[in-house]
């Protein structure tokens, strides 16, 4: 995406519902009427749907069903969070092209987003179900001079952001499950997937993994997921906008990261734990080496969950699959 092009969107998100005469882009822009033209036309042909008045000049009034790097532009308001986009119809997996892009190093704040993954990724290696047009697949990559110890924090706090951008624009009002699930009505609408690019306990590059289900009939999932996954579709009965759910989500992220990084992880995780469904319940904890049943007694300061067993040991968890 060019930068002309961003340019071109920014003013019509500033606009409005205003027009804008191909002088006026010109000279914001600095280039021809020509090249405001052809701009206009490739967005057309993108799926914009665009009204040329005479004397008047241009105006969007209908954007694309995709996810595409000038659709989420449109109406785009963040200083760094999704202003780089590498958008792709069809990938294996957002994550793959985000380690290879973070490792070419990009800016912070940029997002690789696809309409569908043929081998999206969970945790430990699990599959993520990411069929084409119907949910957000996307990584953002960021770099934040934290330590190593600090990264699940980061989880935490995109998990937030979703909550909020879900909550802003549906109306519904999500739970967190510790670490890195969003249920709706006890089932997962989404997934966030941490990975970090590190060397000894210096943190190169985080790429943060969010899958979201969003317009998805209860039919499309596979089998094994129909009783325990679920859309925002399927929760409110109304066909949702994936591009301005990813534009309010930036803008949340965007906000919470700036918090995160000026004042720590406090204000972070006293919004977390209002979201947030296992704390003061029994339950139990799935590591890779042990099966940790008892109370969870809330997340540290550093984002770890504190579960207290049958003994009344405090167990820290930095990574889990949690049991209701
Ligand atoms: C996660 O793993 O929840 C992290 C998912 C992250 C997906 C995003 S999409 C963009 C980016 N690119 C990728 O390739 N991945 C990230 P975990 O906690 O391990 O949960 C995985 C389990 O959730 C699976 O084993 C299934 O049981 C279930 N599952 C798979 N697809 C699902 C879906 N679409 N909705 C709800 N549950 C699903």
């Amino acid at each position: 995406q060019s930068e002309l092009r961003k340019q071109l969107l920014d003013a019509f998100t500033n606009a409005g519902e205003s027009y804008l005469s191909g002088q006026y882009l010109a000279e914001l822009i600095g280039c021809s009427r020509t090249a405001v033209w052809k701009h206009m036309e490739e967005l057309r042909k993108e799926g914009f749907e665009l009204e040329a008045v005479r004397k008047k000049g241009y105006r969007i009034i209908k954007t694309t069903e995709k996810v595409t790097a000038d659709e989420i532009m449109l109406g785009l308001t963040t200083s760094f969070i999704g202003r780089n986009i590498h958008y792709e119809e069809s990938v294996e997996s957002t994550q793959k092209i985000a380690h290879r892009l973070a490792s070419q190093g990009v800016p912070e704040g940029t997002v690789v987003i696809a309409d569908e993954q043929k081998s999206g990724k969970g945790r430990m290696n699990r599959n993520w179900h990411s069929p084409k047009y119907t949910g957000i697949w996307m990584s953002l990559i960021l770099k934040p001079n934290i330590p190593l110890t600090k990264a699940p924090q980061l989880t935490l706090l995109t998990a937030v952001a979703v909550v909020q951008g879900i909550e802003e624009i549906t109306g519904l009002i999500p739970e967190i499950k510790w670490p890195n699930d969003i249920l709706i009505a006890g089932k997962k609408v989404t997934g966030i997937l941490t990975e970090l690019q590190a060397e000894a306990d210096q943190i190169h590059s985080i790429i943060i993994g969010i899958g979201i289900n969003v317009n998805q009939k209860q039919e499309d999932f596979p089998l094994e997921l129909q009783e325990k996954a679920s859309s925002l579709f399927i929760e409110t009965g109304k066909t949702i906008s994936r591009a301005e759910l990813i534009r309010c989500i930036f803008m949340h992220f965007e906000k919470l990261y700036t918090l995160y990084l000026e004042k720590g992880f406090m204000p972070i995780k006293l919004l977390w734990e209002g979201y947030a469904v296992s704390i003061g319940k029994i339950i139990k904890a799935r590591t890779l080496t042990d099966v940790i049943e008892g109370e969870a007694l809330g997340i540290t300061d550093e984002g770890v969950l504190k579960i207290e067993d049958q003994s009344g040991f405090v167990h820290q968890v930095y990574s889990a699959d949690i049991e209701l």
